[in-house]
């Protein structure tokens, strides 16, 4: 099974969507196996943004990512990282599709609800760079044969 991870942002907290949020992707059948509140740094978000900070609208990024706390998620499941980019939303919420995180509750492409990982090396990348070994509440779940088909369980 694949991991993701989701950064739920300061304006989705703020909006009062994080158990939105949550709620979405426990529903649709993904496992959440960490989660925690954290208070952005500008190392940590310079990091994670490296691909941006020569962008004119860095500084704003930086300051909504550190406006009030995140909340750090990780989600498991099959093709996780695929599933979970798809339910997020294209960037802009304005052109996300509907149905969408960012489609339903964005209208910006800044404050846009929430951080996915859009790849499965930057998934591993970006969870180790938020979650320690500690973090991680492994469970089994007894509904694993009502989400899943025999070959769909590894
Ligand atoms: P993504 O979040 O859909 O992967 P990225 O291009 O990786 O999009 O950008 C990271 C974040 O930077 C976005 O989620 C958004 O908050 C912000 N961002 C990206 N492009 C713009 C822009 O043109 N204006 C303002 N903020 C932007
Ligand atoms: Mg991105």
């Amino acid at each position: 099974m694949e991991r993701t991870l989701v950064i739920i942002k300061p304006g989705a907290l703020q909006r009062g969507l994080a158990g939105e949020v949550i709620s979405r992707f426990e529903k649709k059948g993904l496992k959440m196996v960490a989660c925690k509140m954290y208070r952005m740094t500008k190392e940590k978000c310079a990091e994670h943004y490296a691909h941006l900070l020569q962008r004119p609208f860095y500084p704003w990024l930086e300051r909504a990512m550190m406006a009030a706390p995140v909340i750090l998620t990780c989600w498991e499941g099959k093709d996780a990282v695929e599933v979970v980019r798809a339910m997020t939303g294209a960037t802009n919420g304005r052109k996300a599709v509907p149905g969408t995180i960012r489609g339903d509750y964005s209208m910006s492409g800044q404050e846009n609800i929430i951080h996915t990982s859009d790849s499965l090396e930057n998934a591993a990348i970006e969870l180790k760079r938020f979650f320690n070994e500690e973090d991680y509440f492994p469970y089994d779940t007894p509904l694993v044969d009502f989400l899943y088909a025999p070959d769909e369980k590894e």
